[in-house]
């Protein structure tokens, strides 16, 4: 059985005909808030990396991660921090619960490197399971201070899930193909916590895998571009990007584009352009296992 929060990303996939996910590569806190109201309406999934924000309020009740949290809820979305974490047991649990970012108050899903090895899973699982034990049950959309247009979607679940980085798209990495291997063995021992994978394609080689993929490395050709805000092929730091289109072909859950909508003139309207694009191929590969 998936977990809540695999059910709850793939009922948004439905309902809001998205696969996208927003990667806020913005330098300030205030900057991804404003970007997370923005691109919100067509994605399903939205990306932070909390440490590269400048100005991030820490307050518990108030502070970024509360109005993030918030955001996620009006505009029914899920939040991934792409924390990459990779140390022993009790340092990641520091990490993610603890400091000036609390990651576990507003972060429905993390990713880690499993090199560490499995019982750096256990120990965030086991973090990620004493925060649930604390939630009181989820607000209704009557105590929120705004509107929303998604009555008919359930808010994001109070339920917590773990990615494990199992390829990555950056030139020479590591991450060979017994590891990422290993990376799928060690997933199925946790799965009640790990949702998937951050990887090129599927990885459900078990009859019972139901893993999730998002895909980083994600741009539109330049032809296609509204406005040449993607780099071609590649970036000048090793990043190695594949279309939109392409990745829905292999077989990708969900895409993650961070500079392709963060450096748009109009990032709303290249969200949306991914959003349309990435639903249009996704809808023909359905269609073609159908066939
Ligand atoms: P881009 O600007 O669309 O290239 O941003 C991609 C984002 O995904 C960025 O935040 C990276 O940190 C992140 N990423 C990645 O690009 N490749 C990987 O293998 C992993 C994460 Br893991």
């Amino acid at each position: 059985m998936a977990s809540l929060i695999t059910q709850y990303l793939r009922t948004l996939i439905q309902a809001k005909k998205s696969t996208l996910c927003v990667s806020a590569d913005v330098t300030s806190a205030a900057a991804m808030l404003s970007l997370a109201d923005t691109v919100g309406p067509s994605i399903v999934v939205f990306k932070t990396h909390a440490d590269m924000h400048t100005g991030w309020n820490a307050d518990p009740e108030h502070g970024t991660g509360p109005q993030l949290a918030a955001l996620a809820r009006r505009h029914r979305f899920l939040i991934f921090e792409d924390r990459k974490f990779a140390d022993i047991g009790f340092t990641v649990q520091q990490q993610y619960a603890a400091g000036d970012y609390r990651i576990l108050d507003w972060a429905h899903i993390v990713n880690a490197h499993v090199l560490p090895g499995p019982d750096m899973i256990r120990a965030l699982a086991l973090e990620a399971t004493k925060w649930k034990e604390q939630q009181p049950a989820l607000k209704s959309d009557e105590t929120m201070p705004f509107a929303t247009p998604y009555q008919n979607i359930a808010e994001p679940p109070n339920d917590r899930a773990l990615l494990l980085l199992a390829q990555m798209t950056s030139a020479g990495n590591l991450l060979d193909a017994s590891y990422t291997e290993t990376c799928t063995t060690i997933a199925r021992q946790q799965r009640d916590f790990v949702m998937g994978f951050i990887a090129l394609g599927p990885l459900n080689w078990e009859p019972e895998d139901d893993f999730v993929v998002m895909t980083p490395g994600c741009a539109l050709p330049l032809e296609e571009s509204l406005d040449g805000s993607e780099f071609a092929g590649s970036d000048p730091l090793g990043q190695q990007y594949i279309t939109p289109q392409e990745l829905m072909l292999r077989g990708s859950d969900i895409i993650i584009v961070g500079t392709g909508i963060c450096n748009a003139k109009d990032p709303a309207a290249k969200a949306e352009q991914y959003r349309r694009v990435a639903w249009e191929a996704y809808e023909n590969r359905i269609i073609s296992i159908k066939l």
